[in-house]
């Protein structure tokens, strides 16, 4: 398996997953941490207060990165650390933050890649309606121009948005995320103020000129596969595929959004005014990816939207209950470059859960997670080989974190870490992935 000369070879994570002190110097508290203070949401009453450490242990990460031979580094920015209560004064310690992280980075040689927007929204902005308020895009965009304006003399690669469908879905249909709404009008709402915003962003930075900077969005996407040929397990399967996979991207690359999604939430549908849709078609440089698994649906006229997922005996499945697929990882490839066209791609994240553990000396063996990644590696370089235009991998995560409504409980990382002392030590699938690296590197 040989990779092009300049591919990226990173690793990823967010803000809210590993730096903990999420009210340190100033900044202003999010909705994850509203969120995960609520008894009753987290796994084990776990919180982000303290997470990996990450906001004291920057430099200590950096040298684990070095370690592996990352060259590049996709991190979200807290926006409550920047803006405390999402707009108007900024608060430059927290600018500082990143800022010496950037500089760590690219003084090791490492590409950073920051996400805008991974979940964490100003809390004081959900008290206004958070995404379901149509100000939030303007809001976000001046969050992001902020950004561009502080960092864009540095940092070259941009991502708007982290998996909007998850936001949208968990944090307003379902509930399970922050900000904890079950809601199909809010959430159409938010999935749409989210477009906008990151049409708007976008727009921001072509407005400053920047020559090198390069912008995207980062989606969460994955095959849905009937599970059988009767029209019903087609039919649901095509709906998921369309809410999924479709829903943020048609509009981006289409400037619509897909008709069966729409016919399904019928009232709920978002309103769409006269130019959005130009916004949020302004031509971006790359999409990312996230990719994990695949569902196999089945119609089933007991479930309240008319299906299920069906679990797939004899596969392995991760700790997520998610099944190993990497086939999948080529199919998605395929899927968009067949479908928007040959715009350049980033797996954004692609990662597995699995219940590690140290041995007596130590040492976190995790070898179902090396085969993992080179599974899905070998899906990606058969799509590059295929001429789709891939520029880079980031294992999610560098090390593990804290998983949302999971807490602490699951661990992706290539480190681990104890939580109790922050100790990070490198898992055999670092070093497996640090030995690919270096081959592909010519080290
Ligand atoms: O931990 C998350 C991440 O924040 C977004 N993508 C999926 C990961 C694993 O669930």
């Amino acid at each position: 398996m040989r990779f092009p000369k300049d591919f990226l070879w990173g690793a990823a994570t967010a803000a809210y997953q590993i730096e903990g002190s999420p009210l340190a110097d100033g900044a202003g508290a999010s909705i994850w941490h509203r969120f995960s203070h609520t008894p009753g949401t987290i796994l084990n009453g776990d919180t982000g207060d303290v997470a990996c450490d990450h906001y004291h242990r920057w430099q200590e990460d950096i040298e684990w990165m070095k370690r592996l031979g990352l060259n590049a580094y996709r991190f979200s920015v807290a926006w409550g650390r920047i803006l405390p209560t999402g707009r108007g004064a900024v608060n430059h310690k927290g600018l500082d933050f990143y800022k010496r992280l950037v500089d760590g980075l690219l003084g090791a040689g490492i590409t950073p890649m920051i996400t805008l927007y991974h979940w964490d929204l100003p809390a004081e902005l959900q008290d206004m309606g958070g995404w379901a308020n149509r100000d939030c895009a303007k809001w976000f965009a001046d969050y992001a121009c902020l950004m561009f304006r502080e960092l864009g003399d540095r940092v070259h690669l941009w991502a708007t948005l982290n998996e909007p469908w998850v936001v949208m879905a968990l944090g307003y249909l379902w509930g399970q995320h922050a900000p904890g709404i079950r809601d199909i009008g809010a959430a159409a709402k938010a999935g749409h103020h989210m477009l906008l915003g990151h049409g708007k962003a976008v727009q921001a930075l072509r407005g400053l000129g920047l020559p090198n900077a390069r912008i995207g969005i980062v989606t969460n996407l994955g095959p849905q596969q009937p599970a059988s040929d009767s029209p019903q397990d087609q039919m649901v399967a095509t709906l998921w595929h369309n809410f999924i996979n479709r829903y943020f991207l048609d509009p981006i690359f289409r400037g619509e959004y897909p008709d069966t999604v729409l016919n399904f939430i019928g009232e709920f549908a978002p309103r769409v005014a006269p130019d959005d849709m130009q916004t949020i078609g302004t031509p971006i440089d790359f999409l990312g990816i996230n990719y994990y698994t695949r569902n196999v649906i089945a119609y089933d006229a007991s479930e309240p939207i008319g299906s299920r997922t069906v679990y797939q005996e004899g596969r392995l499945h991760t700790e997520m209950g998610w099944e190993v697929y990497p086939e999948g990882l080529y199919e998605i490839l395929k899927w968009v470059r067949d479908e928007y066209g040959a715009i350049p791609l980033y797996i954004t994240e692609n990662g597995a859960a699995f219940p590690d553990a140290p041995n007596a000396q130590g040492e976190v063996d995790d070898p179902l997670r090396v085969d993992y990644i080179r599974a899905h590696l070998e899906q990606a370089h058969r799509a590059i080989h295929d001429g789709i235009p891939l520029r880079g991998y980031f294992y999610w995560s560098l090390m593990d974190n804290f998983e949302w409504a999971f807490g602490y409980s699951k661990r992706f990382g290539l480190l681990y870490v104890d939580h109790a002392t922050q100790r990070r030590a490198m898992k055999t699938s670092g070093r497996w992935y640090a030995e690919f690296i270096a081959g592909q590197r010519g080290g």
